[in-house]
């Protein structure tokens, strides 16, 4: 193994430092293409209701059916009297509040008095038509439906071919929003029904991811939290603002920003005005501190020396032993080798001074107890025990088997960085 100095100690190791999560501004609503699913069932979520048919899912192989997308479109066949709704899953609007709606309709319906539709529910609020908090950008309602209980109004009717609608949407930020593809008819006279297909709902999507440069975080110099604000949407995002309350204790040192400016740089709390992230770009906030030098102090292990590889890491206590404070009980670190079954547990005596005033490093063994191994290393003239792990346990603590003894020992899972 390579030459090592470590310490045993209790140092501070910061659980209050993990990173919590900032949650995801979902944007990018609604996609739907109705192909994902065998007809005539609606897409998961999708609902209909009304009078005098049914919105179903339709394969593009039924005559006068074809999809716009994929091999299915959604299609209510054309009756009399009828006024039928196909009402899409709930939807959470981004925090820009702006949307944009997309989506391909061919209503070949009775001109003038029977047609299409769209309406829009926000927060759980009744249906009004769409243009109520939208702007068509393109295919805008053609013909007028003339029917009960409508009167004479804009809709979609007597379309050959697939139109292709783009909506922008302007609704309340954070708002939930539900859109009802509707079509209505009056007594007489039929077309062949209402197709849609290709439905997009679109918004900025800012996703906040959080990363530390150490974790678990020691008393060993600077570390660095990374904050990064995605735009993972459509449209682009505009004043962007990211607020971040730092953990309790944490020593804030300074703060960085890839764009935009500080409102609040007092800690614990962090407010950046980041400005405008276009479709796909992102900012970057960095924050730079120390944990601070206080209580509570866990079992640590710090490796003093060669100064290339010192580091402080999370250990387990031993129920057995001397305490330990904060400067510890160290040494240079031997393996141990007792020459028999597995010759690194220290199961078996070692030979006489074999650790003389060093750490004896140990594997966990599944024949004795730590307390044993302990013992043995004691015996040999260890200052202290390491036992090491690479098990699936993570960091346990270690238990007493009743044997006295005056070094101490910690118990080190080398998850990430190998002791030996
Ligand atoms: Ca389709
Ligand atoms: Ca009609
Ligand atoms: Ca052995």
């Amino acid at each position: 193994m390579r030459s090592l100095n470590i310490a045993l100690t209790r140092r501070f190791i910061s659980a209050a430092l993990i990173i919590t999560a900032l949650g995801t501004l979902s944007g990018c609503q609604l996609k739907e293409n109705f192909d994902g699913v065998t007809p005539p069932a609606l897409p998961f979520g999708w609902t209909t209701s009304g009078t005098n048919g049914a919105w179903v899912t339709v394969a593009n192989t039924t005559p006068d059916r074809p999809s716009d997308s994929g091999a299915n479109s959604a299609f209510v066949a054309a009756a009399n009297n009828q006024d039928v709704s196909l009402v899409t899953p709930s939807m959470s609007i981004p925090s820009s509040g702006a949307a944009q709606l997309s989506f391909k309709h061919r209503c070949k319906t009775e001109p003038n008095f029977d047609g299409g539709i769209l309406e829009i529910s926000q927060n759980g609020g009744g249906f009004q038509n769409i243009t109520a908090v939208g702007t068509f950008l393109t295919g805008a309602y053609t013909g007028p439906l003339n029917t009960a209980p409508f009167g004479v109004s804009p809709a979609w009717n007597n379309e050959q071919n697939y139109v292709s609608s783009t909506v922008s949407l302007n609704v309340t930020e954070g708002s939930t929003l539900k859109l009802r593809f509707r079509s209505v008819s009056d007594n007489t006279v039929q077309g062949t029904g209402c197709s849609v297909d290709t439905v997009s709902l679109d918004g900025a999507d800012l996703v906040v991811t959080k990363t530390d440069s150490k974790d678990p975080v020691l008393l060993d110099g600077n570390f660095v939290y990374t904050i990064t604000v995605r735009n993972n949407g459509a449209l682009n995002a505009s004043n962007v603002l990211l607020y971040d309350v730092l953990p309790l204790g944490f020593q804030y040192v300074s703060t960085s920003l890839s764009q935009g400016s500080m409102l609040v740089s007092t800690p614990p709390v962090l407010y950046a005005s980041l400005g405008n992230i276009s479709s796909g770009a992102q900012a970057v906030m960095t924050v730079t501190g120390t944990a601070p030098n206080a209580a509570p102090h866990a079992p640590a292990l710090a490796v003093t020396s060669p100064s290339t590889l010192t580091r402080t890491m999370i250990a387990g206590d031993a129920a057995f032993g001397p305490a330990l404070n904060q400067t510890g009980v160290g040494g240079e670190v031997i393996l141990a080798n007792d020459g028999s079954g597995d010759s690194e547990d220290a199961c078996q005596n070692l030979a006489p001074n074999f650790a003389a005033g060093k750490v004896l490093l140990v594997r966990q063994s599944g024949v004795c107890s730590f307390n044993q191994q302990t013992k043995t290393a004691q015996n040999a003239g260890a200052v202290g025990v390491v036992v090491y792990s690479n098990s699936s346990e993570g960091v346990i603590a270690m238990g007493s088997s009743g044997l006295a003894v005056n070094i101490p020992a910690l118990f080190y899972w080398q998850y990430g960085w190998q002791l030996p």
